[in-house]
């Protein structure tokens, strides 16, 4: 069926460029429809190979469609799309791939900016001609310039916040197919790896032809890159490639282990079963009977297989969580208690509509309350952060009053006043002591100036750890995964002097943020100083990133003792009572 995906791209494109062109809408409806048939076809379109006939009784296909298609049917192109190609400048059929660019905004582009090519317009929105374009708003500018960073950027490892929502929804379509008993996620998505390279999915199923079927043909596959009964690999239309291995219910834990990698962890143990004259695998782990041939085709029975668990013990190794399975980690360490999203009670790091959030006070608070937390901050943005429409001195002063008051009257959960307030470029803070030290919580980040140099990032971020009335510094590097590198500050120092201040840093939990990020983590965690997992919630939806939050945590072996968020009600009030 990828010829029909194909093919009706092919029909999509020649409509495109004759939008481009400026050809008459009759003509360009005419080749979309005949596209959109194409793509809804049940069938294989090749089976039309050679019978025009058959083609044309299809509603919607004339003698010219007919003749076109069976024309890619024989040779794999449509001349009229070569031709078509061939007549606009070489350019720009790329700006076509630029999503959410369509060919009536790229016909304007070309002939009121002459933009013909990405780097034509990267340039006219870097000089301000798109902008001096009537009818073009700032909006729609800042969209595409979106789009071009996206783009430089795909083709590399996707963000975890994407990853792992698509593979939940095409696990869960694929556990509806008759026949599948288990499927699961290895890889670096259950290591919990801020960034993807590619999903790997296991599976058991009484019909492999079945999933297979299931798994090539859903909605969001792009391309088909292989399949088999075994193993099936698919890139789907967000540029990520998925691979579908089916194995048997009986060895799905050595599976599991296998490909969950990472493959650093699995030579480790592989050495391991070697001491022990033993020999493991993706099928189970072995006797080694000194014969050639893998064990398991000679019919030889695992020692352990069923379970990740049972291989562990049978290798007399501590067993290890998933995002402890780093070339760094040593396999014989015991792997320390780590925190979970249910042992989270509090979030300290959130905003309203007073700021750039869309809840109101009350909102938040409930929405903190329903999500079990025993403790919700609300704490928006500082007067320097202009565009995020921070809170001027009296608006903070009635922001707190407004604060309190939700406090008495809401019930089972307590609304702390605070603020995320700007750690300015050099190390002071947006708001005079005084007002800092009439809120509940004090969360302090850097915004601006995130280019400065090593050294003046450790003294600024310094600053605001030793400031006696900051709690928590809030995403510690303001880097943005795959798009801006943030700062760099010695972060080994950064860690003594929260230990020393007891200031905790903050793990944002924001996929696109992850900072402090897994390597920062674990040198908190050894230095001993507190450490927050904070959504930075701005919309109620957002309380769900508290589990990328969370794999950051576990990755830096952080336990609910060092997580502030972890902590009861009690002990948390009295820490933060400790700096007022
Ligand atoms: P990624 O996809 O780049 O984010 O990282 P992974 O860890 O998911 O790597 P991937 O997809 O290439 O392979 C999945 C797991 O399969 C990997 O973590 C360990 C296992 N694996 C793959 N290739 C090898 C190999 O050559 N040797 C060993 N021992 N394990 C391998
Ligand atoms: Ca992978
Ligand atoms: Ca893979
Ligand atoms: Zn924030």
């Amino acid at each position: 069926m990828t010829v029909n995906r194909d093919l009706s791209a092919c029909f999509d494109r020649i409509a495109s460029i004759l939008e481009v062109q400026g050809a008459n809408a009759f003509k360009v409806n005419a080749n979309r429809r005949v596209a959109r048939i194409i793509k809804d076809l049940p069938g294989d379109i090749a089976a039309f190979a050679g019978n025009k006939k058959e083609l044309t009784a299809i509603d919607g296909i004339g003698s010219g469609s007919a003749d076109r298609i069976l024309e890619y049917l024989d040779s794999g192109t449509i001349s009229e799309l070569e031709e078509l190609t061939a007549g606009i400048p070489d350019g720009l059929v790329d700006l076509l791939d630029v999503p959410g660019l369509g060919p009536k905004t790229v016909r304007r582009l070309w002939q009121e900016a002459d933009v013909t090519s990405i780097d034509t317009l990267r340039r006219a929105i870097d000089d301000g001609t798109l902008e001096s374009m009537p009818r073009m708003g700032a909006k729609t500018i800042s969209n595409i310039a979106d789009s071009l960073d996206f783009m430089e950027t795909a083709g590399e490892r996707l963000g975890i916040g994407i990853a792992l929502p698509i593979a939940e929804d095409l696990m869960a379509r694929l556990y509806e197919v008759t026949g599948t008993r288990r499927i699961a996620y290895a890889g670096s998505l259950r290591r919990g790896r801020e960034t993807i390279g590619d999903v790997d999915l296991l599976a058991v199923t009484d019909d492999p032809d079945g999933l297979a079927e299931a798994f090539t043909t859903a909605p969001e596959v792009a391309k088909v890159l292989a399949k088999g009964g075994t193993k099936c690999s698919v890139r789907l239309e967000r540029g990520l490639q998925v691979d579908l291995r089916m194995i048997a219910e009986e060895a799905f834990g050595a599976g599991l282990m296998y490909f969950t990698g990472s493959k650093e962890h699995n030579v480790a143990l592989r050495e391991r079963a070697i001491k022990a004259s033993q020999r493991l695998n993706e099928y189970g782990l072995f006797p080694d009977d000194g014969e050639s041939g893998t064990p398991q085709s000679r019919g030889i029975k695992p020692v352990a297989a069923q379970t990740e668990e049972d291989i562990y013990t049978a290798l007399k190794l501590p067993v290890r969580p998933p995002e402890l399975r780093e070339q760094r980690d040593d396999v014989e360490s015991e792997p320390p208690p780590l925190v979970e999203v249910s042992s989270m009670r509090a979030e300290l790091h959130a905003h309203t509509e007073a700021s750039d959030g869309v809840m109101t006070i009350r909102e938040l608070a409930d929405e903190a309350k329903s999500r079990g937390f025993h403790t919700i901050a609300v704490t928006d943005h500082s007067r320097s952060s202009v565009q995020a429409n921070g809170l001027s001195e009296d608006r903070l002063r009635a922001h707190i009053d407004a604060v309190h008051e939700v406090d008495a009257a809401i019930k089972g959960i307590r609304v702390l006043a605070g603020s995320e307030v700007d750690i300015l470029s050099d190390g002071r803070l947006d708001y005079d002591d005084e007002l800092l030290a009439m809120l509940d919580i004090v969360v302090a980040s850097p915004h601006v100036a995130l280019r400065q140099s090593s050294d003046k990032a450790t003294a600024r971020l310094l600053a605001a750890i030793r400031h006696p009335l900051v709690h928590i510094i809030g995403h510690p590097t303001g880097r943005i995964i795959n798009r801006r590198e943030g700062l760099s500050p010695d972060m080994a120092a950064l860690v003594e002097a929260a230990s020393e201040c007891d200031t905790a840093l903050e793990i944002n939990a924001n996929p696109l943020r992850l900072d402090l990020r897994d390597t920062h983590v674990r040198l908190a965690v050894e230095a001993g100083c507190p450490v927050a997992i904070n959504t930075d919630a701005h919309r109620p939806e957002d309380f769900d990133l508290l589990r990328y939050g969370v794999l950051t945590g576990r990755r830096g072996r952080l336990g609910p003792k060092q997580c502030i968020n972890a902590w009861t009600a009690k002990r948390l009030h009295a820490w933060l009572a400790r700096k007022r």
